[in-house]
C-alpha cells in the first residue's frame, strides 16, 4: 500500500493530528461514505488483533467467549422498559427483507443485553449453573447523533468486547463487578494507557444498572474519554427477562448481573497519549512489530551488514521478539521517518562501524539511543522492551495527574478544565449536579475512590467530604 510521505500537523493541534495520523499511519481510511463509519487499514487492524488477543487472553481465564446474533426482534429490545428509553433513539432497525415489509422489525444491536437474556432464561436453571460468565467481540451499531470521530464515537463500533455475568445474590454480583474492575485495570495497564475509576452519578449511569464504574483516560487536551465500563445490573434485567434459578432450598430465585464493555476506544487512548510530532508511538504490547532492523551500508556490503541483520532478526525471533529488516532501496532517513510514523518502539540500525565493535545502535520510538552489545543481545532488548514500557506509562500517568486539580469555585473549575479535569466537593444532590454541569459547561465524570478531600458544595454551600471531577469529554 501507498505510503504518503508528508508531515502531520502539530500534536497541539491535537483533532487535527489526530485525524491525519490515522490516514497517514495506515491506521482507519475515513473515507467510507457513510457518517461514523470507517476501514481498518490492515496496518491498523494488527494492532487491533495485538490488543484485544491481550484482552482475549485475560478474559479466558474464567470467562468463556461466544456469538450471538447481531439481529434482535424489536418485542425483545423493547421489554426493559429503562434499557430502551437509554437506547431508543440510537438504535438501527431492519424493516425488510428484500421487497416485503418484515411481521417484526429487527433491530441492529446497539449492545446485546436484549439478546443475550432472553437464551440465560433458558439456560440458566439452578444454582449449579451459576456464576455464568460469557463474553462477545462483535460489532454494535449506535446512531449517535454526537460528533462522530474514528475510533472514538462509532455508529459501527467494529470491536465491541461485552461480557455479561450471571450470579446468585447482590453481593456475588458486586464481587464480580471488582473482578472485571480489576481485569481492566490490568489491561489498561498492559496498554500503558493511565486512567482514574469514576462512579458515574445516577443521571448518567448505564441504562437499567444499579450503578456503573466508568474507565476514564485523559487524552491530550484534556478532555476525558471514556474507555471502559462495569455495570452492576442488580435484578432489573432479571426480572424483566424472568432469568430466575432454584437455590439450594428448591425455591425460585432472580439472578443477579453484571456487564461490562470495552470497545476500540482503548486504542484511540494509546494512540492520543503516547503519539508525538512524528506520528504513532506504540507499547511493546500493542505492536505487531517490536523492533525494525536498518541496515547501513555504503556502496558495498562492507562486513557483511546485511547478514548480520539477519542474524540478529533470527537471533531476536526465536526469543519471541518480533523484528523484521527494512532492507528497502531507500535512504536510512526515509525509513526511520516511515517507522516512526507507524510508532515501531524500537529501532535497530547496524553498520560496519557497529560490527567491528560487536555492537549494534538501539534507538527507542522516543529517541533514546545507545550502542549495545551483541552478547546476550534478545535478554538486553527483552530488558529494555519492558523498560520502555512502563517509562511510556509513568510518563503518561505523571502527565495526566498533574493536570488534575482540586478547584475550590466554579469559576476556578471552568479555567481549570480548559486543559485538565477539576475535582470539588460535591453533596450528592441532583441538581446541584447538574447546576454545576451547566455552569462550567462539563461532564461530572463522578466519584474516584483514590481521590479523597473535603469541602463545601459549590451550589448550596453544605459540607461534604464527597469530591466530584469535572471534566470536558468525548
Ligand atoms: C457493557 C457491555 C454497555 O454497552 N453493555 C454490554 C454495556 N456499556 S457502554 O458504556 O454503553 O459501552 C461500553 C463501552 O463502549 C465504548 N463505546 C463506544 N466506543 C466507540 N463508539 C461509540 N459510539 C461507543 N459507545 C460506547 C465506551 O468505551 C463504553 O464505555
Ligand atoms: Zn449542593
Amino acid at each position: 500500500m501507498e505510503e504518503e510521505s508528508k508531515s502531520l500537523p502539530s500534536k497541539d493541534n491535537f483533532s487535527e493530528w489526530y485525524n491525519e495520523l490515522l490516514m497517514t499511519a495506515q491506521i482507519m481510511d475515513v473515507r467510507y461514505p457513510i457518517k461514523g463509519v470507517y476501514v481498518w487499514y490492515p496496518f491498523g487492524f494488527s494492532i487491533r488483533k495485538k490488543v484485544y488477543n491481550m484482552l482475549r487472553n485475560l478474559l479466558d481465564v474464567d470467562h468463556q467467549e461466544t456469538y450471538f446474533p447481531m439481529l434482535i426482534p424489536k418485542p425483545e429490545l423493547l421489554k426493559e422498559s429503562e434499557h430502551i428509553k437509554g437506547f431508543e433513539d440510537e438504535v438501527y432497525w431492519v424493516t425488510h427483507g428484500g421487497l416485503s415489509e418484515l411481521e417484526v422489525p429487527l433491530a441492529l444491536r446497539p449492545t446485546s443485553e436484549t439478546a443475550i437474556y432472553p437464551m440465560y432464561k433458558l439456560w440458566i436453571r439452578s444454582h449449579a449453573d451459576l456464576p455464568l460468565k460469557l463474553y462477545q467481540i462483535v460489532n454494535t451499531f449506535r446512531y449517535e447523533t454526537k460528533h462522530t470521530r474514528p475510533l472514538i464515537r462509532l455508529r459501527e463500533i467494529t470491536s465491541f468486547k461485552e461480557a455479561h455475568t450471571a450470579h446468585e445474590t447482590w453481593d456475588d454480583a458486586e464481587k464480580q463487578v471488582h473482578e472485571a474492575m480489576d481485569l481492566y485495570s490490568e489491561f489498561f495497564t498492559k496498554l500503558a494507557v493511565p486512567f482514574i475509576v469514576h462512579r458515574r452519578p445516577e443521571w448518567d449511569k448505564f441504562p437499567g444498572a444499579d450503578y456503573t464504574m466508568a474507565f476514564d483516560a485523559m487524552m491530550p487536551d484534556g478532555k476525558s474519554l471514556q474507555i471502559g465500563t462495569v455495570h452492576h445490573l442488580g435484578t432489573k434485567f432479571a426480572k424483566t427477562y424472568d432469568i430466575t434459578y432454584e437455590d439450594d432450598k428448591g425455591e425460585r430465585q432472580y439472578v443477579n448481573q453484571t456487564c461490562y464493555g470495552i470497545s476500540e476506544r482503548c486504542i484511540a487512548a494509546v494512540i492520543g497519549i503516547h503519539g508525538d510530532n512524528k506520528g504513532l508511538v506504540l507499547p511493546p504490547n500493542a505492536s505487531q512489530t517490536q523492533i525494525v532492523i536498518i541496515p547501513i551500508v555504503f556502496k558495498k556490503d562492507e562486513g557483511g551488514v546485511k547478514d548480520a541483520c539477519q542474524k540478529v532478526k533470527e537471533l531476536l525471533r526465536a526469543n519471541d521478539i518480533i523484528a523484521v529488516i527494512d532492507d528497502a532501496d531507500e535512504r536510512p532517513g526515509a525509513k526511520y521517518y516511515k517507522w516512526e510514523m507507524k510508532g515501531t518502539p524500537f529501532r535497530i540500525e547496524i553498520g560496519p562501524r557497529d560490527l567491528k565493535n560487536n555492537s549494534v545502535m538501539l534507538v527507542r520510538r522516543d529517541g533514546k539511543k545507545e550502542s549495545i552489545s551483541m552478547d546476550g543481545l534478545p535478554e538486553t532488548v527483552r530488558n529494555k522492551l519492558m523498560d520502555f514500557q512502563t517509562e511510556l506509562l509513568n510518563v503518561a500517568r505523571d502527565s495526566m495527574m498533574s493536570r488534575v486539580k482540586s478547584c475550590e469555585t466554579l469559576d476556578e473549575a471552568k479555567q481549570q478544565i480548559e486543559n485538565g479535569w477539576a475535582t470539588m466537593p460535591w453533596c450528592g444532590d441532583k441538581a446541584c449536579g447538574l447546576e454545576m454541569e451547566n455552569v462550567v459547561n462539563c461532564k461530572l465524570l463522578g466519584e474516584a475512590h483514590t481521590i479523597k478531600g473535603a469541602g463545601k458544595c459549590p451550589v448550596c454551600g453544605k459540607a461534604t467530604d464527597r469530591i466530584i471531577t469535572m471534566a470536558r469529554s468525548y
